[in-house]
């Protein structure tokens, strides 16, 4: 391909940003997992991955207190041993991890309709339609958070910016537990204070390449006129001195998925102090009417309603019941939670951390149809 061809490239669409991507990614993921179900690994080098006994295999990930021996993902576990001789080693508890991952894309699910999983701890969300500007979108963040961290005691990072690649690259820059924002006329700045080692696909080759050529940074590169880039590092480069610039460099993404939301959860954690059962009570009640209404708002019918309860040493334990048929009455969740929390036997109130209430199994309303209760006459 010419020059002349890919500049044509540079085409008005190219500087149009008209969306808001979130992107997640759960910090060190397997070695956090780990440090939740056993306390006493928290603070310290660890690694997930190999044989412990044998030393043998490779590291799947490392805590970041590991990571400051030089440590990573994808490394020999004899080396990183040398890199560290007292770090602890963990085997790994795969299907724990799985189950994991599999709650925290439901947790994200919830917040916006179109999602796409990128990876067992990572997903992008199209926020366009859900915020209306950045400011609501960091709040949505800090929310999203808030959620993940109550429901798996994890923590993430998160990147809002316009376009996938450049959330992606946002999430990275504050790890751990960061949440950084790029607006559209941010971008060349936020892009120049970065090393060209922050762009995804530029691994240690191509950075030889670039620093042969004196980039180190995304910044020395955006400075490059886009002819010497072209001649010299080609289509890739040209591509990447497009992103450095603040270009848009993202196809209409026809990979982002659409999703039926296949839940809708409230709960509320009681923080550093005792619950009473009306204390409970009161906020068991106000969860009901916010998932009913939200159901209502978007003309959603339900038919399994699930209670989690997660106590204080963070033993968490959920119980569903599903009805007979799809309803979207409050009162038939408010009969259920309270015979699932009957169920539970719980003698002292104060252990309880968190209350969660969950709707699913939800089917859209049509308009035709009445709901069991509708059709014997009764109401909420
Ligand atoms: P990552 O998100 O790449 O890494 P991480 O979550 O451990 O750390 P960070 O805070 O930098 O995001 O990968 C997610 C999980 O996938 C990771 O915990 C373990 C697994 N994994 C491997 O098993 N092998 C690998 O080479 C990588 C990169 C990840
Ligand atoms: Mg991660
Ligand atoms: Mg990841």
């Amino acid at each position: 391909m010419t020059l002349a061809n890919q500049m044509t490239y540079f085409s008005e669409k190219e500087q149009t940003f008209d969306k808001i991507i979130l992107y997640m990614d759960l910090d060190a993921f397997f070695a956090n997992v780990e440090i939740r179900e056993n306390p006493k690994l928290a603070g310290i080098p660890l690694i997930v991955g190999g044989n412990p006994q044998t030393k043998r295999g490779v590291v799947s990930t490392c805590s970041y207190e590991a990571r400051v021996y030089g440590i990573h993902s994808g490394m020999p576990i004899s080396q990183a041993v040398k890199l560290c001789p007292h770090v602890t080693m963990v085997r790994g508890t795969y299907k724990l991890y799985s189950k994991v991952s599999e709650n925290i894309m439901q947790v994200l699910s919830n917040y916006s309709p179109v999602m796409k999983i990128a990876g067992n701890d990572e997903a992008y969300l199209d926020v366009t339609n859900v915020v209306s500007d950045y400011e609501e979108a960091r709040k949505l963040a800090i929310e999203l958070k808030d959620d993940i961290f109550a429901s798996e005691h994890l923590t993430c990072s998160i990147g809002i910016a316009p376009t996938k690649i450049l959330a992606k690259i946002a999430s990275e820059v504050d790890k751990p537990n960061g949440l950084t924002v790029v607006r559209p006329l941010e971008i060349s700045d936020f892009m120049h204070s970065l090393k060209i080692t922050a762009i995804p696909g530029i691994g240690k080759k191509s950075y030889i390449v670039f620093k042969n050529h004196s980039v180190e940074t995304c910044g020395d590169l955006a400075k490059l006129p886009y002819q010497l880039v072209f001649q010299k590092f080609g289509k890739y480069g040209l591509k990447t001195w497009k992103l450095v610039n603040g270009y848009n460099i993202e196809k209409t993404d026809e990979k982002f998925t659409s999703h039926e939301r296949k839940s809708i959860s409230e709960e509320r954690t009681f923080f550093n102090r005792y619950s009473s059962w009306p204390d409970i009570w009161v906020h068991i009640d106000s969860a009901i009417k916010t998932i009913v209404s939200k159901a209502k708002e978007k003309k959603m019918h339900f038919r399994t309603i699930t209670l989690k309860i997660r106590f204080k040493d963070f033993e968490t334990a959920t119980r569903a019941h599903s009805l007979l048929c799809h309803e979207t009455s409050e009162k038939q969740v408010r009969e259920v939670v309270k015979s699932l929390l009957e169920e539970y036997n719980i003698k002292d109130p104060t252990h309880i951390r968190l209350v969660g209430v969950k709707i699913s199994n939800l089917k859209k309303i049509d308009v035709n149809q009445r709901t069991l209760a509708q059709f014997f006459n009764k109401s909420d």
